[in-house]
């Protein structure tokens, strides 16, 4: 589930690498949504024949529990959600129908299966339902949930469910407790990638400004490839465990606006304006999360440094505004 997302891609392509049937959930609409798989396909062409779609959604319990019983999973990775969370501020009801709800038709469908077969469940929880209030950090399993938004309300719910069918159902439902993790295939609004893309686009003569919420947010961020491995690693550990996944260094937004900005030879002060429009009712100042269980049960560690996630994804961009602006070029020749 998720399989259209930044994570999907990056666990599929881990997943297909260790020779695993990969089938995901996909929604219908009215434009293919599915760039990032076709471009998996692309670049693993040889394990394409592994990969499989079928149409569902998690807020429709019949989709997702006809195909779980069709397809008789060994793991499950629930990584379908409404993901933003200044959007469910506008979507409170629907970002708890697919983030809770959806997440417990996930687990209906397996503990269904489960009395075929022994299947596992991962579920994509995450920092937000810390709440990150100053004072807080570093979060750690043990750190009391304070979620500040509807995304994190029902993610929260989502993460008592796992450990409830776990405990009452003798079904082996873990959940990741994911902090920020970006890569070139984060979504375009989030404050990583929205900064990237500026950065490129301003160094290229495409874009002047940069309009942002608030630049005094501090977040954990690391590199999603880093992140689906611990994924796997969760369903693979003996016993299912609710684990912190997260780099243990916080920096703010400004911090990220140096980096990007500072590589393309650029001063962010002379781009940024602050629009308040992108601040939320309420703001989740501080997220830092203590990756010792990860460390000390999975053996994982992230292996991508802050600077080189900056540089990957500026890479990527910079490739974009390249491409955009030879593309306006032409236009304008003929
Ligand atoms: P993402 O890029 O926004 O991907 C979300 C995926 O969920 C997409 O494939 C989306 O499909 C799918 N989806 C949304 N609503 C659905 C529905 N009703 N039925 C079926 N599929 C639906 O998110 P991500 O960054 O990959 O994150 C993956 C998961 O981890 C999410 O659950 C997110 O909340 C959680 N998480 C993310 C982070 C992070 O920093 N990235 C940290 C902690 C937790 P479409 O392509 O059709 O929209
Ligand atoms: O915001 C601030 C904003 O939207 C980060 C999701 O993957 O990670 C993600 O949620 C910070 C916030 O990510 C803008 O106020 C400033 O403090 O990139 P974001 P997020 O809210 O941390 C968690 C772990 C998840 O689980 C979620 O699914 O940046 N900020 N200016 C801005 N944020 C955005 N989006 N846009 C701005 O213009």
């Amino acid at each position: 589930m998720g399989i259209t997302g930044q994570d999907g891609y990056y666990l599929s392509r881990l997943l297909l690498q260790k020779g695993y049937e990969v089938h995901g959930i996909v929604r219908r609409s009215s434009v293919m949504n599915r760039v990032r798989i076709d471009q998996l396909k692309q670049e693993i062409p040889e394990h394409a024949n592994r990969l499989t779609m079928h149409y569902g959604d998690l807020t429709d319990n019949a989709s997702i529990l006809n195909r779980v019983l069709e397809l008789e999973p060994d793991e499950i990775y629930n990584l379908a959600a409404q993901s933003h969370v200044r959007v469910s501020f506008d979507m409170p009801m629907y970002t708890q129908q697919v983030n809770a709800d959806g997440a417990l038709n996930v687990l209906e469908a397996a503990r269904m299966l489960n009395r075929r077969k022994t299947v596992k469940v991962y579920q994509a929880s995450t920092s937000e339902m810390f709440g990150g209030l100053p004072g807080t950090v570093p979060q750690s399993e043990a750190t009391l949930f304070h979620p500040r938004s509807p995304y994190g309300c029902a993610k929260v719910a989502a993460f008592h469910h796992t450990v409830h069918y776990r405990e009452s159902h003798d079904l082996f439902s873990a959940n990741g407790i994911l902090f920020n993790h970006e890569s070139p295939l984060r979504g375009e609004n989030f404050v990583t990638r929205k900064i990237t893309l500026a950065a490129t686009r301003i160094a290229e003569g495409l874009q002047s400004v940069l309009k942002l919420g608030n630049t005094k947010a501090q977040r954990d961020w690391g590199y999603a490839g880093d992140y689906v491995e611990a994924m796997w690693l969760i369903l693979q550990h003996d016993t299912p465990e609710d684990i912190v996944i997260a780099t243990g260094v916080m920096r703010s937004i400004e911090d990220f606006l140096d980096a990007a900005f500072g590589a393309m030879e650029l001063n962010w002060q002379d781009y940024v304006q602050i629009d308040p429009d992108y601040f939320r009712p309420t703001e989740v100042h501080q997220l830092c999360g203590d990756p010792t269980k990860a460390r000390d049960l999975l053996g994982w560690r992230p292996k991508t440094s802050f600077e080189e996630l900056v540089r990957i994804m500026l890479e990527h961009d910079r490739e974009l505004a390249r491409r955009e602006k030879w593309i306006g070029e032409m236009a304008t020749k003929s």
